[in-house]
């Protein structure tokens, strides 16, 4: 039988696990010669983890039991198995025994019990019982709908809302974003494509250029990572000489409008004041920048390459997608539009950053979200820092450490650099 009592003391963070796996291993006198152990680091900003990984069974059954734990906002257990999955991600070989996982970090009781009955009987029967139940079923298509969070979600299925078809009989009120997201809510959830992620990073590296020529346009988020597809296209846009980004956001925003690009946006406004807000609570917060979250129309000849020369300002009658008429839905199933449209939604987000923080808001946007967390994670336990997109603060030294690059913010955390590809814990 399995002893996992030590397992949970591993996970304790910064604790120098392999001492520690090494001392118990003598002290259960346990033989193991025979099995190949791996020796992971505890933190996921410690290890490179690339895209692809040899335990996508495990990976992907504990991820399902993240996203359930996040679902039912419950963040502490959603952390817990996102850290167990990420664990495996950066293994360098398939897992076959549950020796060869003794003194890994990270993995709780829990994540140990789904990974045996994987390994025994081929499924996790809690796994399996998730997948089918009708409430993260229901969580799973409202979240679905941009602009729906967890808290709404939750309200409606207290109402006995569980489908789009209920919701749109319910006559619930929705916001603009939810609407929007109720209206292209196929688009929204068939994965962006590089193709058209790319197709979308010439429009607006067109719009941005036309305001202010000399920007930079990066694109951040899973792309960044090396993924082949993604929920959404995400862009950091800076300025060499800082403040000549001030004021960019509506402008580029106009000039998309005026091209008929847009299906939705919302702007917030930059409120990040470094004297003001840093560094007691600059953490984790990532809306501080101007940042725009929108809904693309991304035409087809755009992603094909052979753009026309006329925009898009003129809706055609079977491009105004209006609710009623556009979006219909048949047997709790969503049916696509009739007739054929020449575009597609795709969701969209836009940050400014001033040339100040550009290598903080680049290593804070490029995710993943949990090496985003540990980062932050390692900063405050292991180095006394407070990590955020726009500053590095040294609490210790009592001032900010400013940096160019994001291989110098590694090197001011002690930690060695891992490239955007390998950050996909
Ligand atoms: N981010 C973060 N913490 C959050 C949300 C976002 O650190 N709570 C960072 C990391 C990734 C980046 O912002 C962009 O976010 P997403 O687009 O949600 O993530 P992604 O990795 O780009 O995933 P996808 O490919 O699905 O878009
Ligand atoms: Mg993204």
């Amino acid at each position: 039988l399995l002893d996992i009592s030590w397992y949970t003391e591993s996970m304790r963070a910064g604790h120098p696990v392999e001492i520690l796996h090494r001392h118990k291993l003598q002290e259960q006198q346990v033989n193991e010669a025979e099995a190949v152990v791996f020796n992971i680091p505890s933190y996921a900003c410690q290890r490179r983890t690339a895209l692809d990984n040899h335990n996508t069974v495990l990976t992907d059954a504990l991820s399902l039991l993240a996203e359930n734990a996040e679902l039912s906002d419950e963040d502490g257990r959603g952390v817990a198995f996102r850290r167990a999955a990420a664990v495996l991600k950066a293994l360098p070989e398939p897992v076959t025994g549950m020796t060869q996982l003794r003194g890994l970090p990270c993995l709780g009781g829990h994540s140990l019990r789904v990974i045996k009955d994987i390994l025994e009987d081929g499924a996790s029967g809690e796994v399996e019982l998730t997948k089918e139940s009708e409430r993260f079923k229901a969580l799973k298509v409202l979240t679905g709908i941009f602009g729906v969070g967890v808290k709404t979600a939750e309200r409606w299925i207290r109402e006995q809302i569980h489908s789009l078809q209920q919701l749109q009989d319910s006559g619930q009120t929705l916001n603009r974003a939810q609407q929007a997201g109720l209206e292209h809510y196929d688009d929204l959830n068939q994965p962006v494509t590089k193709a058209e992620a790319d197709a979308i990073g010439e429009i607006v590296r067109e719009a941005v250029m036309s305001v202010l020529p000399g920007a930079q346009i990066t694109v951040i988020g899973g792309f960044r990572r090396g993924k082949l597809t993604g929920h959404d296209v995400d862009f950091l846009v800076t300025h060499p000489e800082e403040g000549r980004e001030v004021g960019l956001m509506p402008k580029v925003v106009s000039w998309l409008e005026s091209q008929g690009f847009l299906l939705y946006q919302k702007t917030t406004r930059n409120s990040y004041l470094e004297s003001k807000d840093g560094p007691a609570r600059p953490a984790s917060n990532m809306d501080r920048f101007e940042r725009c979250f929108s809904i693309f129309k991304l035409p087809e000849e755009e992603t094909r390459g052979t753009k026309q020369t006329e925009t898009l300002t003129e809706n055609t009658p079977e491009d105004t997608c209006s609710l009623a008429a556009n979006w219909q839905v048949k047997g709790g199933e969503q049916m696509k539009p009739a007739g054929h449209k020449a575009w597609r939604a795709v969701r969209v987000d836009l940050v400014v950053s001033p040339i100040s923080q550009f290598a903080f808001a680049l290593l804070g946007w490029t995710g993943s979200k949990l090496f985003e967390r540990e980062l932050r994670r390692w900063a405050g336990h292991e180095k006394a820092m407070s990590l955020s997109s726009h500053a590095l603060y040294d609490n210790k030294q009592s001032r900010y450490l400013r940096a160019t690059s994001e291989e110098e913010i590694f090197a001011h955390l002690g930690l060695d650099y891992i490239p955007p590809s390998e950050r996909n814990a």
